[in-house]
C-alpha cells in the first residue's frame, strides 16, 4: 500500500502539471511540517525524474506583507527547478497555471557551495550576483486556502520566476524602493527592508534551514529572498514589471 506522503506528493505533482487545483489534505487527516517537507521533497523526486534539474531555492513570507495576506507566521522554503524559469521580457501562459500570482522579489545568484549556517557578516562573500525578480507563485490547493503545511507539502507555490539584470550590487540592498506595476498601474509598493529587515537576512536563513534539512546548496545556484509586497492575481494580457531601487526591472506578458 503506498503511504500517505506518497499519495500526497503524487497528487501535488499531477495537479501542477495539470493545472488542476486539488482540495487541501490537512482538512482531512493533518500531517507535521517535518511530514510536510518530506512531502516537498518526493514531489520534487517525481520532477527529477521526468529530467527537471533544481537550480536552487525559494524563501517563502520572509516579509509581514506576505504573512498577513496568508495568515500565516513561519519562514518556510521550497525547490527552484530549471522549467519554473520563464525569460525576463518574455510572455507566460495563463494555461499553464490554475490561479497564478506575481510577487516582486530579489534573486542571488551564489558564488560558493552552501554547506553551513552562514553570518550576516560572511553572505556577501557566498554571493556571484543579485538581480530584481518577480515570482510566480500558483497554489495547487483550491481557492489558494492551505494550512503552513500544506503549503510546504506544495512546495511553497513554486511555480515560476522571471529574473532580471544581474548586478553586484550588494550595498545597495538594505532599503530599495520596490515597485509591482500591472499593465501601467502600480499596484503593490515597498522596500527590500520588507525581507527580513534586510534581504541578506534570506541568504542566512536559506544557510540554516538548508543546513537543517541536510542539504547543500552548489556554487552557482540561485536563491529568491521572498517577496516585499503582498502577491498579485494575474489575468490573460497582463504586462507584469517589477522594479526595485537600482537594481533595476523584471518583466513578462500574460498570454
Ligand atoms: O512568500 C512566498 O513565496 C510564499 C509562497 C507560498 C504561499 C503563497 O502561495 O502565497
Ligand atoms: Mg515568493
Amino acid at each position: 500500500m503506498i503511504s500517505r506522503n506518497t499519495f500526497i506528493a503524487a497528487a501535488l505533482d499531477d495537479a501542477a502539471r495539470g493545472a488542476e487545483a486539488v482540495a487541501q489534505f490537512s482538512a482531512t487527516t493533518p500531517f507535521s511540517l517535518e511530514q510536510a517537507y518530506a512531502i516537498q521533497a518526493l514531489s520534487i523526486e517525481h520532477r527529477r525524474q521526468r529530467g527537471e534539474r533544481r537550480i536552487g531555492i525559494k524563501l517563502g513570507f520572509t516579509s509581514r506583507a506576505k504573512m498577513v495576506q496568508m495568515s500565516v507566521d513561519s519562514l518556510i522554503w521550497g525547490w527552484l527547478t530549471d522549467a519554473m524559469v520563464e525569460e525576463d521580457g518574455g510572455r507566460i501562459l495563463l494555461d499553464n497555471y490554475i490561479h497564478p500570482r506575481a510577487e516582486p522579489e530579489i534573486c542571488f545568484l551564489t558564488r560558493r557551495d552552501i554547506d553551513r549556517p552562514l553570518t550576516l557578516l560572511e553572505a556577501t562573500d557566498y554571493l556571484e550576483a543579485v538581480a530584481p525578480a518577480i515570482e510566480i507563485i500558483d497554489s495547487r490547493y483550491r481557492d489558494f486556502r492551505f494550512t503552513l503545511e500544506d503549503v510546504v507539502a506544495d512546495n511553497c507555490s513554486s511555480a515560476g520566476l522571471v529574473v532580471g539584470p544581474w548586478s553586484r550590487q550588494f550595498d545597495a540592498l538594505a532599503n530599495l524602493g520596490v515597485v509591482l506595476r500591472i499593465d501601467g498601474r502600480v499596484v503593490q509598493t515597498g522596500s527590500t527592508a520588507a525581507i527580513l529587515g534586510h534581504p541578506l537576512r534570506s541568504l542566512v536563513q536559506a544557510s540554516q534551514v538548508l543546513s537543517k534539512a541536510g542539504a547543500v546548496l552548489p556554487a552557482g545556484s540561485l536563491v529568491m529572498a521572498g517577496a516585499a509586497t503582498a502577491a498579485e492575481a494575474l489575468a490573460r494580457g497582463n504586462h507584469v514589471c517589477a522594479t526595485v531601487g537600482a537594481l533595476g526591472s523584471a518583466a513578462f506578458h500574460v498570454a
